[in-house]
């Protein structure tokens, strides 16, 4: 808001406000003073670079796809104890699960450096027995779940006509915004996700958590075979999205197809993306991937044809390791610096950049199936900051405010709250970074009153913004999508 526009009634406000300020002042130690003053510039700062555009489009459409599910979230601990699933001695990585030992083994993995997981559950038998229990625990609470269905509601919150391709039942669809139109087939029992959530420093035997985060098993019938798939296609012409979305995809990971059923759903969907007008933006939500064939696949058939990528922090060095043809790295730091991301994000899209100009190239390859888009847009998201690179002259606009926006989303949606409170909030960045682990690499110094550093390199610009870190934990799970969506709202 500017100076001038101020209300009356706001100036005796401030007064009371400053009042109230300096008997707190009077209570408090000189570093607690400067830390508030701190977060609450750079709170004010991001506010109003989110506010600065509005969107472009009058209703932007997008079209998000696939699946969806009921998630059954939980205090992750309290329900272990209830299971009766102790402890286990050896925190072991599994890429399913298939008993309790494994579950408590594969639990204790993430659980202590706080990293976020998702496991399918082989045994439909455990799976029943988790899921009656998770049901009768107190504190419990159902949501709208799965990456799609959650970027769409939050898509819709701000403002996009949207279109979800998606498998539900009714009791599903009715709890939807009125903006969302469901493609898919009506089923009677929705796949159920669940969310063992926990926050920093719990215990759980001898193991304390580094972060909040959570563990989500599964167990799905539907989505993994992206059973939506057709119909989405058929309404996508008539529906003309200005953006298309593609997530979920991780339901796949580890699922027991029969020979050749994945190849042919993923070539089924090449076969949407390939034959979309080049001017619609094709987006592709990355998750949590132990299957190193499905992350081929995926090389192959659905990231050639996005233009955008958005993941988090475990994400991204998976996806670089397997791109430098290295095995799949199931525990990155939860943690890391803003130098080892971008340096991460800078070979990503360079390998990806270069793969598509090779192909491009490769006269033997004429058709558009094979050729798929460069890449323009890199979206990772951090407990402790949002990082972006963009093209210049691309069609991605606003990235300034986006990564604002984006940074904002992550507190709100942690904190469970639209309105951001500073005392449940804390600056974890360093008050400056540096913006590569190359020798002489350039500092930046983190600004309060312009949290958000956007510059220039190669053919594109980066932005960094920092996260005000919500400190009272309601929900992580859907954080990635919910920031994610709030990122691209604003880019279209
Ligand atoms: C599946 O889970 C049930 C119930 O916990 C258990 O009795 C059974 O041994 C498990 N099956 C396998 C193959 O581990
Ligand atoms: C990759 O995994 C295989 C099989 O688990 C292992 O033999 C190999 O040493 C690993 N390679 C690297 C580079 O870690
Ligand atoms: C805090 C917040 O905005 N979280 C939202 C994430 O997206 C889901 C689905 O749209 C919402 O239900 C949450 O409220």
């Amino acid at each position: 808001m500017e100076e001038g526009s101020r209300l009356p009634w706001m100036r005796y406000g401030s007064a009371v406000s400053l009042f109230v300020v300096i008997l707190a002042l009077w209570f408090r130690s000189p570093q607690d003073v400067e830390l508030d003053y701190r977060l609450d510039s750079v709170l004010s700062s991001l506010l109003r670079a989110e506010r600065k555009v509005g969107m472009n489009n009058a209703r932007p459409r997008v079209a998000i796809g696939f699946g969806g599910c009921a998630d059954l979230i939980v205090d992750g601990v309290s329900f272990l104890n209830k299971m009766g699933i102790l402890n286990s001695d050896q925190p072991m990585h599994h890429d399913y699960l298939e008993n309790a030992e494994q579950l408590a083994q594969s639990f204790a993995y993430f659980f202590a450096p706080g990293a976020a997981a998702e496991r399918f559950m082989l045994n439909e038998t455990l799976f029943s027995e988790l899921v009656e229990c998770a049901r009768d625990l107190p504190g419990n609470r159902w949501a709208v779940g799965g990456n799609a269905p959650v970027m769409a509601g939050r898509m819709a919150t701000e403002g996009c006509d949207v279109l979800l391709g998606g498998s539900f039942s009714t009791d599903f669809t009715d709890v939807l915004s009125r903006h969302i139109t469901v493609a898919g087939k009506d089923i009677e029992e929705p796949d159920i996700h669940l969310i063992l959530e926990y926050s920093s420093s719990t215990s759980w035997g001898h193991y304390t958590s580094q972060r909040a985060n959570r563990y989500i098993i599964h167990s799905d019938d539907h989505n993994p075979y992206l059973d939506s798939l057709e119909e989405f296609a058929k309404k996508l012409r008539d529906f003309r999205p200005d953006l298309i979305v593609v997530g979920g995809l991780q339901m796949m990971d580890n699922f027991p197809f029969l020979p050749g059923e994945r190849e042919a759903v993923l070539s089924r969907l090449e076969g949407l993306l390939s034959t979309s007008s080049p001017q619609i933006g094709i987006h592709f939500e990355m998750a949590s991937f132990v299957d190193e064939s499905i992350v081929d696949d995926l090389l192959h058939h659905v990231i050639p044809h996005a233009d955008s990528l958005g993941m988090n922090e475990q994400e991204l060095p998976n996806l670089l390791s397997l791109l430098k043809g290295s095995n799949i790295t199931v525990l990155s730091d939860p943690n890391p610096r803003v130098a080892t991301v971008l340096d991460q994000m800078r070979e990503v899209y360079r390998i990806l950049n270069q793969r598509h100009k090779d192909t491009s190239s490769d006269s033997n390859l004429d058709s558009a199936k094979f050729k798929g888009k460069p890449l323009t847009r890199l979206h990772v998201h951090t407990l402790a900051f949002q990082a972006m690179i963009v093209t210049h002259g691309s069609q991605w606009k606003n990235t300034m405010s986006a990564i604002a926006k984006a940074s904002l989303t992550a507190n709100r949606h942690v904190c469970g709250s639209n309105d951001i409170d500073l005392s449940k909030a804390r600056l974890i960045m360093d008050d400056s970074f540096s913006v590569s682990h190359r020798a002489g690499s350039q500092r930046i110094p983190l600004q309060e009153t312009r949290p958000v550093s956007c510059w220039d390199e190669d053919d594109y610009q980066i932005c960094v913004a920092p996260v005000l870190v919500c400190t009272e934990v309601y929900q992580t799970a859907g954080g990635g999508d919910n920031i994610s969506a709030a990122g691209l709202v604003l880019q279209i």
